[in-house]
């Protein structure tokens, strides 16, 4: 810690929460079944490239040396007293999900920048360089593959591998890369940063209901995406009679329903399972559905009970292809990831932080996946969690966390920067 540097530092609140407003417009739409105001940022739409635009510029205003990888990844860097010395790295991401609010992933690299701004201010010059990241298809709701831009920063995931991903339109994220503008220059691979610190909502109740405004998040939840397609016959509603009929749409709802039985027989650990997407083909009032096509999303903070859940699912499919002559089905591996313990000592850092700033934490695991759980295999990472208020919804317009909340999670993470940026 430099003499001149404060012992914690708190932000300007009002100018945050105008930059998360205002970056809340790029992508905005109005939604008409919540009546509210939502975000829909797809990765590597034209609305994400604008967002990244503003993003830029802001992180440009703020001194920031912008660099942007060949994943599309932008970093902002500030230099320290030591530019030799390994870099103290936060951010996000601020591609969103069709239906978003405007805070998941944006409060991280707007309240990263913010810090930045404040030191600025305060004239503070810390030992080692400070960026800021923003990391792309963290949602992996276009391309299939959550956390995407952090995984191959992190190495877990090849370029050529992410650049190959397509989505629903047969788009490559490479083509759409080089469309937006965003194909950068740089090696993907990031250089092991000093430590990694992420700013989140929290995206569920845990905070409100325990009326604490900080969470120091312990880990991350283990993640399983699989894309399913289940093979009928097309047939014709009215004269085909039930025994005759390899219905693919009966077995989809067949495989929601079992997937809730395994997750209410306790029998899975903590099991959370979900069907976002189904369509049935060819989708037509009067003929049996020929194909189902869905993807199932399991959560587990056990990898053991997530592996029994899998194979519990694979067996099921497995079942009912035996059930009904002319069921088949196919199955597709999307992501997977394995529960990620955060480091204790960033952990420590940030919690001393929030003691420090007169602010009660209490320590959570993350229910939700994050860029942080990638870059934890370069360096010690943690998360700072900002209370939700609507029991913490989120992947919804009505995702909200008060000015007070943000302001408070960001003076928790400047502090927290300040000091790892001025450790030995
Ligand atoms: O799916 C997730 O948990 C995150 O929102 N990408
Ligand atoms: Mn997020
Ligand atoms: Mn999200």
């Amino acid at each position: 810690m430099t003499s001149s540097t404060p012992e914690k530092l708190t932000v300007d609140g009002d100018r945050l929460w105008q930059s998360l407003t205002d970056l809340a417009e790029i992508g905005a739409y109005d939604d008409e079944r919540t009546g509210l105001r939502g975000v829909n940022r797809l990765a590597l739409t034209d609305a994400d490239a604008a967002g990244r635009r503003q993003v830029i510029a802001w992180m440009k205003e703020a001194g920031l040396t912008v660099r942007i990888d060949r994943m599309g990844n932008i970093y902002g860097r500030r230099e320290g007293a030591d530019p030799a010395a390994r870099t103290v790295l936060t951010g996000s991401h601020i591609d969103s999900v069709a239906t978003a609010g405007a805070f998941d992933g944006c409060l991280g690299v707007l309240g990263g920048i913010e810090v930045v701004r404040t030191l600025n201010e305060r004239g503070i010059t810390t030992r080692r360089p400070i960026e800021v990241g923003v990391f792309t298809e963290e949602e992996g709701v276009r391309f299939g593959t959550d956390m995407l831009g952090s995984a191959v920063a992190a190495g877990r995931l090849g370029l050529e591998y992410a650049h190959a991903l397509t989505d629903r339109d047969g788009r490559t994220l490479g083509d759409e890369l080089a469309r937006t503008g965003f194909a950068g220059p740089v090696d993907a691979r990031l250089d092991p940063p000093y430590a990694y610190v992420e700013c989140h909502i929290e995206q569920g109740p845990v905070l409100a209901e325990n009326d604490v405004p900080i969470g120091v998040v312990t880990g991350v939840q283990g993640i399983s995406w699989q894309e399913i397609t289940i093979h009928g016959r097309a047939a014709h509603a009215g004269t085909t009679p039930t025994r005759l009929r390899a219905d693919a749409g009966l077995a989809a709802a067949r495989i929601i329903v079992r997937l809730r039985e395994l997750v209410d027989s306790g029998d899975y650990g903590d099991l959370r399972a979900t069907v976002g997407h189904l369509t049935v083909h060819p989708d037509l009032t009067n003929i049996v559905p020929a194909r189902a096509e869905m993807t199932v999303d399991l959560r587990n903070p056990d990898d053991v009970q997530m592996a029994r859940a899998e194979e519990a699912l694979a067996a099921f499919l497995h079942e009912l292809e035996g059930s009904r002559p002319g069921l088949a089905s196919t199955t597709r591996r999307m992501a997977k990831t394995a529960y990620v313990p955060f480091d204790e000592s960033v952990q420590k850092v940030i919690a001393q932080a929030a003691d420090d700033h007169g602010l009660a934490h209490l320590s959570l695991l993350s229910g939700a996946g994050h860029d942080a759980q990638e870059i934890a295999a370069l360096c010690p990472t943690a998360m700072i969690f900002v209370r939700g208020e609507y029991d913490g919804i989120s992947h919804n317009p009505r995702e909200y966390s008060t000015p007070e909340a943000c302001a408070r999670g960001v003076d928790v993470l400047a502090t927290t920067l300040l000091r790892l940026a001025d450790q030995d």
